[in-house]
């Protein structure tokens, strides 16, 4: 008998991890500290057992912007070993901590292992075991008074980023409400889409172009951590001499890699980019050739209306711009007939400043309107605003005019998540522009890594529904669902949405707790699981009913996940879940039955669209034991976006006068201190520290928060700096209070030497049972900005835009 055999009483592995899920349940989980303890019988170590061994595949995290293949060994059943795929590319053969951990990860004791219903109050986290059918029963049920009571869009269904990955069809047969618009990572693109055009946000040219540039400057991006993979074409330039500079208002991990670290202060980045933007404008260090022809600097405007002079020739609207309606095309001066004429034609020498009165209209440029805006604004204003030296601000608005090619490379994170990320964004684009660093070799702007063009892509096909279900979109945010009357009355999450993606906790999980019913399906005991009714186990990308599992375009590969375990516990793979509750409406075979069906059809005649997906079958994938490199994938595959200097925008060229918010006065990016987070605030009296959070390295979000491995060192811990934690008699270990009027946490301290003093870090996020006392969701800011309603992204939740107060717990 092997060992795992007489460890489990003689059980098959199999025949054991079913029954453990239903002895949890006969001990009566009375909270979760009554479930089944997994690490004890399944601790890594007891797998050394001779028994049946065989390899696995899978396409491992969308949500770490990677996406490495895995290759698994799987030992009795039980995944024991992870190590990078050979199948892979050569140069895609990568795995991170978080990957190797797994082994823990899977089996970890916070597993969900059965469904379960709630017994005690919203919050408490008491619950009983309950059979699949009654769950589902009690969920379909649920759903469908609400439906009949209060209409189709009452009943709110959403996925969590990660959960969503290949397929989202409940939420579209019921035409429930998905929670509008999300509110993440678009801070910075709400600022950059009208210049640049529709998800310009995602370079269109390779992160191994790093390397051919002179200057790269991160803004608030810190992809030693957040882009771990990907940080690899960073340290591929910092070794050819590439200048890298990090803004960052604590000593991050990729600022210890770089030249230049700016020790910004919170949320006043964009004071930092006009400093330089006004330091290139007074030194004439713009490329004007550049800025002549591929941008709407010389457009002209009337300067009564601050509407710009257009012919009444119909142009497309720009996709980027939410009030877009058709547009005349715009004028520029010609010096040579000294006239208005159309941008476009042939022979005009625009002028690129200069004010003209035309049928008693004066008409100036762009270019001319922004410099009285900046006059407003000097390098010294800019320095003082953002705590970065002025001759700091100049000398890089040198190295980054004059020192190209240079990459401005910003995280989603960071400057992203305060109110005027927007203001950033634009301003960045203004940068950008005026330097001509983009679309030439080793220049460019955007949020480099994993979303865009850094590998090529491929071509799979979606699993089409009837046309008649679809999503039913009230208009309004999640953010908004706390602060505005809505409809909804019922919700069913995949993955913790309610505390994970929404600031201010308190807000939310109030109007959470209003609601008639809520059920989450997630794999972990997550921190909104506590306030569900109904609790159904998904289970992990290990595991599923079948031999095969989710097939992923990712990282330059095809990847068909094969070699599964069984899903252990009770738990089931979501496309199982999906079909449960489907049949509930009899609408279950509008569902592919089985994941090889969805994939054979998300394959199907592929080869025919896309030339890069020749030889890519479903047959042909397994052979190959599940993953596909496409034609390129490598650090050699440099797309030439934009050399041809063409834009998604009404004249094709860079747009930098936004029109449409001149009832907002934001036709350019006039500065705004963010909602919370600034130096003059007088809360400050009261709270006078900025709470920043960002990504670790040991988690995707919360996920991997229930690893034991992590836990030991990497639980939640609030990063201070000596002389704010000595001021307090705080001490690294400490429990502390971290607090303002919106809630409070307690959790330990970091005394930390990389934070500047009045500045707090703190790794997003964590399962709210590791805290002593609430979460750090409980302070973070959930205020919209009214302007960003306007904007193709939408208001984003600005959970940096912050200020706490700290005291030993
Ligand atoms: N390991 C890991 N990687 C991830 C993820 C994850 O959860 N874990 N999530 C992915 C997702 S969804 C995203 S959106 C990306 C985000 O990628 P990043 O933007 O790189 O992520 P963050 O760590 O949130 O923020 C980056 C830095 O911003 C700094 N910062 C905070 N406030 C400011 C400020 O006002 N100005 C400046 N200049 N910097 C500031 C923080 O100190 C932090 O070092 O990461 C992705 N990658
Ligand atoms: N305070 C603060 N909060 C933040 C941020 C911040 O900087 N500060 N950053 C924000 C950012 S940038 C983002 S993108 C969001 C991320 O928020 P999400 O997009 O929601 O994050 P994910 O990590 O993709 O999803 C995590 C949830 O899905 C569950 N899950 C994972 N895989 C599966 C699956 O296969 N099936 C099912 N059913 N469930 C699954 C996990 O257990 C977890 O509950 O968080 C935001 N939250
Ligand atoms: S977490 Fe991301 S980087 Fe790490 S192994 Fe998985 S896919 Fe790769
Ligand atoms: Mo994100």
């Amino acid at each position: 008998m092997s060992e795992a055999e007489r460890s489990t009483g003689g059980l098959t592995r199999r025949g054991f991890l079913k029954g453990a899920g239903a002895t949890a349940g006969a001990l009566g989980l009375a909270g979760v500290a009554g479930m089944t303890a997994t690490s004890d019988w399944l601790a890594p170590t007891k797998a050394h057992a001779e028994g049946e061994e065989r390899v696995a595949h899978l396409c491992h995290q969308f949500h770490c912007l990677t996406g490495c293949n895995l290759k698994c060994t799987i030992r009795d059943e039980r995944v024991s070993l992870i190590e990078p795929s050979d199948l892979a590319e050569e140069s895609h053969r990568t795995i991170c901590l978080r990957g190797i951990n797994e082994v823990a990860h899977i089996y970890s004791q916070d597993r969900l292992q059965t469904p379960l219903k709630r017994v005690g109050e919203r919050g408490e986290g008491k619950f009983e075991q309950i059979s699949w059918d009654e769950a589902i029963k009690t969920i379909a049920d649920a759903l469908k008074a609400s439906q009949e009571k209060y209409g189709e869009g009452s009943v709110f269904i959403r996925k969590s980023t990660e959960a969503s990955i290949g397929f989202d069809f409940l939420g579209q047969l019921l035409r429930a409400d998905q929670g509008g618009n999300w509110g993440l990572d678009r801070g910075q693109p709400n600022g950059m889409t009208p210049a640049f055009g529709a998800y310009s946000y995602c370079p269109s040219r390779s992160i191994h172009e790093f390397s051919d540039a002179a200057t790269i400057i991160e803004v608030g991006h810190n992809p030693l951590e957040s882009g771990i993979v990907w940080s690899r074409a960073l340290m591929d330039a910092v070794e050819a001499g590439t200048y890298v500079a990090v803004l960052d208002p604590r000593f991050s991990g990729t600022a210890s890699k770089a030249n230049q670290w700016l020790p910004v202060r919170p949320g006043t980045d964009a004071a930092v980019i006009q400093g330089m933007i006004r330091a290139i404008i007074d030194n004439q260090w713009y490329d004007e050739d550049f800025v002549l022809a591929h941008t709407s600097f010389p457009f002209l405007v009337e300067r009564a209306t601050g509407a710009s002079y257009r012919s009444a020739t119909d142009m497309a609207p720009n996709p980027a711009v939410v009030s877009g309606e058709p547009v005349g095309a715009p004028y520029v001066w010609d010096t040579v007939t000294n006239a208005p004429k159309l941008y476009s034609e042939e022979g005009v020498v625009p002028a690129l400043e200069g004010s003209w009165t035309v049928d008693g209209k004066e008409l100036v440029t762009e270019f001319t309107l922004m410099g009285e805006w900046l006059a407003d604004y000097p390098t010294s204003w800019a320095a003082s605003k953002s705590g970065i030296d002025e001759s700091v601000i100049i000398d890089l608005a040198d190295r980054y005019a004059n020192n190209g090619p240079a990459i401005i490379d910003y995280g989603l994170g960071g400057p992203d998540k305060y109110t005027n990320a927007d203001v950033l964004g634009h301003s960045m684009s203004i940068l950008t522009a005026l330097t001509g660093n983009y679309g030439r070799k080793g220049s460019g702007f955007g949020f480099y890594g994993g979303v865009g063009a850094d590998d090529p892509a491929a071509t799979l096909n979606p699993w089409l529904l009837p046309e008649e279900y679809g999503y039913n979109d009230s208009g309004m945010g999640m953010y908004d669902m706390p602060y505005h009357e809505n409809n909804i009355h019922v919700a069913l999450t995949f993955g913790d949405a309610f505390t994970l993606e929404a600031a201010n906790a308190n807000d939310m999980l109030a109007w959470v707790k209003s609601l008639d019913f809520f059920a989450i399906i997630d794999i972990y005991h997550s921190s909104a699981v506590d306030y569900a009714d109904i609790v159904l186990p998904a289970c992990t990308k290990f595991e599923c009913e079948e031999n095969v599992k989710q097939l992923r375009a990712s990282f330059g590969h095809v990847m068909l996940a094969n070699g599964m375990v069984d899903p252990l516990f009770e738990s089931k793979s979501d496309l199982q879940i999906e079909r449960l509750l489907a049949a509930e409406w009899g609408l279950d075979h509008l569902l592919p039955e089985t994941y090889e069906e969805l994939a054979r059809a998300s394959l199907d005649g592929v080869e025919e669209l896309d030339e890069n997906m020749k030889g890519i079958t479903y047959d042909a994938l397994l052979a190959q034991g599940g993953c596909m490199a496409l034609p390129g994938t490598g650090p050699d595959w440099r797309p030439d976006g934009h050399a041809d200097q063409v834009y998604g925008t009404p004249s094709t060229r860079i747009e930098l006068y936004y029109e449409y918010l001149l009832g907002q006065g934001h036709q350019f990016p006039v500065y705004e201190d963010a909602n919370e987070a600034y130096e003059d605030n007088p809360i400050k009296d009261t709270y006078p520290l900025y709470f920043t959070q960002g990504k670790s390295r040991y988690r995707i979000h919360a996920y991997y928060t229930a690893s034991p491995w992590f836990q030991e060192d990497y639980g939640p811990c609030v990063n201070i700096g000596p002389e704010d934690a000595e001021a307090r008699g705080i001490v690294t270990g400490d429990d502390v209070r971290v607090f303002n009027d919106r809630g409070s946490f307690v959790c330990k301290a970091l005394v930390n030497p990389s934070m500047q003093p009045g500045v707090l870090f703190m790794a997003e996020t964590t399962y709210t049972r590791y805290y002593k006392e609430g979460f750090l969701q409980n302070v973070t800011n959930s205020a919209r900005n009214e302007r960003c309603y306007e904007m193709y992204h939408g208001p984003q939740i600005p959970y940096n835009d912050t200020l706490v107060q700290v005291e030993k717990a």
